[in-house]
């Protein structure tokens, strides 16, 4: 936990079971059985629990505001073995450190036990964190346990995990009265000091026992010693943590209201549990991206920004990501439209001075230590859907207008730049651009812009193509920018223009209705006969063979024409609520959702027709399918919504979109929830076949939406 500030002072935990692997930061397939945050309010409270071979580790927090400098914090850890048998020694490992700025003065007690740290830093002031002696599971009697401790420089957060693995020597010795001597692996100060110039400077408190057992660490914050009536811990941080945990399920039934629509106790925890750890998952960023342009050959750092955001998953995406952001927000701001707005501005002020938001913020270098090297440059022709103008849609009725007022320039900037730079060949056409190069490599080059990377678009990339989900993102963006100006008492013009004319169902007809699908499409050029084929390169003399490989084979010249594909793009006309509810293409639509053949499946809609050519195709040999055929919640929840909407519309298709958001919403959140039960964890994405969680876990980003989708708020 840290502030929300550059260079924070970042507290944490670490923990070790001798004979296991040391844990500390959320990854994705180090063995650790299940994780998450199981109630976060956002703010002051958190309860998160972790099983990890037999281990149970529960972690809980509350703030309590007060004095000038954000107030006390205390945490409480509860540690238990699951299941019987002798318990394996377990070391906690407690740190604080520096990154950049800030003292810390440790205070030891028989000159081995961190008691407490004395520090001093830029947003904290004055402050004492102390570490209270271990007691039984539920508070009683002093617990035995050894202690160590390690003071050392560090040279950067991302490298904490490897400076303490580097520092555990196995000669440190477990000796309870009266029992066995057992030896463990302790931090020392001796060896594995890095090289590098520190960065900061590393406290780290080592508690060795056997579970059960509680822990306590208390920050007090030296401003708010005047108010402080007592301290918060034992049975008065019990009494705090009761008080918000009610708070919160009172909180989160006001919000949801999911108790009352008799949903069961089940799966309310669930939907607490998915809403807490997108919350959680919250973090502040700070750094530089690293950018290239057009007019550059060199990759340039950008300039230092911060991001407070949400992220898509803990363990493998743990930074912000611009269209994620905005379905986030759409759940955040249903919880606490203020936070919301909070992150939307932080979003908003990443603009730079051509109107360009890059599509995924990897700052600083912790954020960088996660990303492989190749995925670090962000490309400034590179867009992103406008989502965050969905969310804006909803916050818009209460949002305060000095607020909006400061957003208007900033999101009309966004919408032209996304309006000039990605213009298509003709007028009220768009075309994402920075499609793969090289086509060859790939059955059908990528379009990561568009945030569904490999959905198959025309087989040949060129400026004469026209994209059918990027019209419907620009239609929305126009239509929510007309109702902020008309929400500021400006004129709507020239948005409220645009909205109409990329609402205009016959001209959406004429630019996109694929008659020999029977759906809506992109326009490209296109051939419909592609494969790859195993390849082998011409011998070189006196060298080995060369290894074969896949490349593309072209059967049928590309020529101008519809995508060949029928899937989420097809759909964006309705998923965006651009089609008249009387529209004479609704039933088609509805009718390909529904279809088994098609796109419906027991788990949701899933990306890409059953009976399409590239259903479930690699792109590469590296690049299994991803957005062809899985299940995606964020789509799904879009799906939702607009059926809900057309159920709501007069028009001949009202019963029909009614009993197909029935069914949609059941499938969906039925499989999310039975997917969590059997894991532990939302996904990135759901398999087709048997709705089984796939990709990324945690992913409590948009798979988080079906907790909107069970209180339907749409
Ligand atoms: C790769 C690999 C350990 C892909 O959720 C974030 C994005 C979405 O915006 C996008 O629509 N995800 C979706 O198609 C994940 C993107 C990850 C790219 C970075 C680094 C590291 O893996």
């Amino acid at each position: 936990m840290k502030t929300r500030s550059p260079r924070a002072v970042v507290t944490g935990l670490m923990w070790l079971q001798h004979g296991g692997s040391l844990r500390h930061t959320s990854e994705q397939n180090d063995g650790v059985s299940r994780y998450g945050w199981l109630m976060h309010d956002g703010e002051n409270f958190g309860v998160q629990e972790i099983r990890d071979e037999g281990l149970v580790l529960r972690t809980e927090f509350v703030k309590q505001p007060g004095g000038d400098h954000g107030g006390d914090w205390s945490w409480r850890f509860t540690v238990k073995m699951e299941g019987k048998g002798p318990a394996p020694l377990l070391s906690l490992f407690f740190y604080v450190a520096t990154d950049g700025q800030g003292t810390l003065r440790p205070v030891l007690e028989n000159g081995t036990r961190l008691a407490a740290v004395a520090g001093t830093a830029e947003e904290l002031g004055d402050f004492t964190l102390t570490f209270l002696p271990p007691t039984g599971e539920g508070g009683e009697g002093p617990k035995y346990a050894s202690y160590n401790f390690l003071a050392a420089g560090v040279p950067g957060l991302h490298r904490l995990t490897d400076l303490v693995r580097h520092s555990l020597r196995e000669s440190s010795v477990f000796s309870p009265p009266g029992r066995p001597r057992r030896r463990f692996f302790g931090v020392s100060s001796t060896r594995g000091l890095p090289r590098e110039p520190p960065r900061g400077q590393l406290l780290l408190h080592q508690v060795t026992l056997e579970p059960p057992a509680a822990l306590e660490v208390t920050l007090e914050s030296g401003s708010a010693a005047g108010p402080r009536r007592g301290r918060l811990a034992g049975p008065v941080l019990s009494a705090a943590l009761a008080r918000h945990a009610a708070a919160f399920e009172q909180r989160f039934e006001d919000t949801f209201g999911l108790g009352a629509r008799g949903v069961s106790l089940p799966q309310r925890h669930f939907a607490q549990a998915a809403l807490s750890e997108m919350l959680g998952g919250i973090g502040f960023f700070h750094g530089r991206s690293l950018l290239r342009s057009e007019h550059r050959e060199e990759p340039l750092p950008g300039m230092e920004a911060t991001l407070f955001t949400a992220v898509p998953s803990r363990s493998c995406f743990p930074r912000g990501f611009l269209w994620d952001e905005g379905f986030h927000l759409l759940l955040l701001g249903r919880w606490d439209p203020a936070l919301a707005r909070d992150i939307l501005a932080h979003w908003l002020d990443l603009l730079n001075a051509d109107g360009w938001i890059p599509r995924e913020q990897i700052l600083g270098e912790e954020a960088r230590s996660r990303v492989p090297p190749e995925f670090v440059v962000q490309h400034s022709e590179t867009a992103n859907p406008p989502t965050l103008l969905l969310a804006l849609e909803r916050l818009l009725p209460d949002a305060p207008l000095p607020y909006l007022r400061r957003l208007f320039p900033r999101l009309r900037a966004w919408f032209q730049w996304l309006n000039r730079t990605q213009a298509g060949p003709e007028p009220f056409t768009f075309r994402w651009r920075g499609r793969d190069a090289d086509p060859e490599r790939f059955l059908n080059p990528k379009t990561l812009s568009s945030g569904l990377d490999d959905y198959p678009r025309a087989s040949h990339p060129s400026a004469q193509e026209r994209h059918l989900d990027l019209r419907c993102w620009m239609a929305l963006g126009a239509r929510v920018l007309a109702a902020l100006a008309e929400r500021l008492g400006e004129p709507p013009a020239p948005y409220s223009d645009m909205a109409a004319a990329l609402s205009d169902n016959d001209l959406l007809d004429r630019l996109h209705w694929a008659p020999e699908l029977g759906a809506f499409a992109d326009f490209g050029n296109h051939s419909a006969a592609v494969a790859l084929r195993w390849h082998q390169p011409a011998a070189v003399p006196g060298r080995p063979p060369p290894a074969p490989r896949l490349r593309r084979e072209v059967r049928e010249a590309p020529r101008p024409r519809s995508a060949a594909a029928l899937g989420y793009v097809s759909l964006f006309p309705l998923l965006l609520q651009l089609l008249r509810a009387d529209s004479p293409r609704l039933p088609a639509l509805l009718g390909s959702m529904r279809s088994e053949k098609q796109l419906w499946t027991p788990f949701g809609l899933r990306s890409l027709a059953r009976d399409s050519p590239m259903y479930l195709r690699r792109n590469t040999e590296h690049d299994p399918p991803y957005w062809r055929g899985s299940v995606w919640v964020n789509i799904n929840f879009l799906a939702l919504r607009a059926l809900h909407g057309y159920a709501r519309a007069a028009g001949p298709h009202r019963e029909r979109a009614a009993q197909l958001y029935r069914e949609l919403r059941h499938n969906l959140v039925a499989n999310v929830f039975r997917q969590y039960e059997a894991t532990g964890f939302l996904w990135e994405h759901y398999r087709d076949s048997d709705g089984a969680g796939q990709g990324c876990r945690p992913f409590a980003g948009w798979s988080a939406l079906v907790v909107l989708a069970m209180a339907e708020d749409y």
